[in-house]
């Protein structure tokens, strides 16, 4: 039967933050699931792209970045990504080689243990080549390789697409005869709220800048459908305290009103049709704090 050939498996993608991870994961699935920008945290939980491709069929788990001077942050993503961690068959670590190799990162993967996870095979994708030349890239690469165990390396460069179908390749033929987690057509494991409400966020991170912090969150409180061709949608932005809640709406409603157009356009291109996007600025009722 069909079935006895299927093969699968999970790859955890890991890494600092602003490394390219969600980058890789975009290219790796070829298709636009996890938000980028420019700015540090802004995966702020897992996130499953799934590729399927022939009897292949590979999970990718994007995480959110490792950051490591500003401890508190930090901790309410590390049981995120721990988890992703212990349902992975293949650790893919991501560098950005255009940058020195924080010291921090080492002590991490020490901790990990990369050499003793059982079943476990673990990827150095060094990114960014695009962004150094050859021999500092070789230089870098043996400097990690020295002192961290990886059972293979490659080097890619996500924005510009080299190196990605190697190790797309590499792993496809690396995971094992195993059960299908997911129908051939799925890619993500993310319901289209989340998704659209990921696109409104990407907006916010790119618009102000470092004054709030991170932990923003977007929930879609009603849809409505008229035809195939409009939709309205109606989303509150939760954010800490009052102060914050001032800021994203900015002087005579300037911010949210930028925010609310470019979110609009950003969801109409997703969707391929009309959309009516309101937004309401809430402050988190205690409770609701991770
Ligand atoms: N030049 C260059 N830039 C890249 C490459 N890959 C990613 N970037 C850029 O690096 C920035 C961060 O990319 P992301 O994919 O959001 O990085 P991330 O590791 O997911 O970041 P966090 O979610 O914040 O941890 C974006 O501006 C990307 O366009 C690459 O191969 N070359
Ligand atoms: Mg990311």
């Amino acid at each position: 039967m069909n079935d006895n050939n299927e093969r699968s498996g999970i790859v955890t993608i890991l890494g600092e933050v602003n490394v390219g991870k969600s980058s890789l994961l975009n290219v790796l699935v070829k298709k636009d699931i996890s938000i980028i920008t420019h700015k540090s945290n802004t995966t702020n939980k897992q996130i499953k792209g799934i590729r399927t491709h022939k009897k292949s069929q590979i999970t990718f788990i994007d995480t959110p970045g490792l950051y490591f001077s500003k401890g508190k942050t930090n901790r309410n993503f590390l049981t995120d990504i721990w988890n992703a961690v212990a349902e992975a068959d293949f650790l893919c670590v991501v560098l950005d080689i255009s940058k020195n190799v924080s010291q921090n990162l080492f002590q991490f993967f020490e901790q990990i243990d990369l050499k003793n996870l059982p079943y476990k095979k673990s990827i150095l994708v060094l990114n960014k080549i695009d962004l150094v030349e050859k021999e500092k890239l070789l230089i870098r690469a043996k400097e990690i390789n020295d002192k961290l165990q990886f059972d293979k390396t490659f080097m890619i460069s996500a924005k510009k697409k080299y190196g990605v179908d190697d190790l797309f390749l590499w792993l496809s033929k690396n995971i094992t005869k195993k059960k299908w987690l997911y129908p051939s057509d799925k890619n993500s494991d993310q319901s289209f709220e989340d998704q659209i409400n990921e696109k409104t966020r990407e907006i916010i991170l790119l618009r102000i800048h470092d004054e709030i912090p991170y932990n923003i969150e977007v929930n879609s409180d009603k849809i409505l459908n008229f035809g195939r061709s409009k939709i309205r949608i109606f989303q509150s932005i939760f954010v800490e305290n009052q102060r914050h809640r001032s800021i994203l709406i900015g002087k005579k409603g300037e911010t949210i009103k930028y925010i609310s157009m470019n979110a609009r356009k950003k969801i109409e291109m997703y969707m391929k049709k009309k959309v009516d996007l309101f937004l309401n600025v809430k402050i988190k009722k205690k409770q609701n704090k991770k």
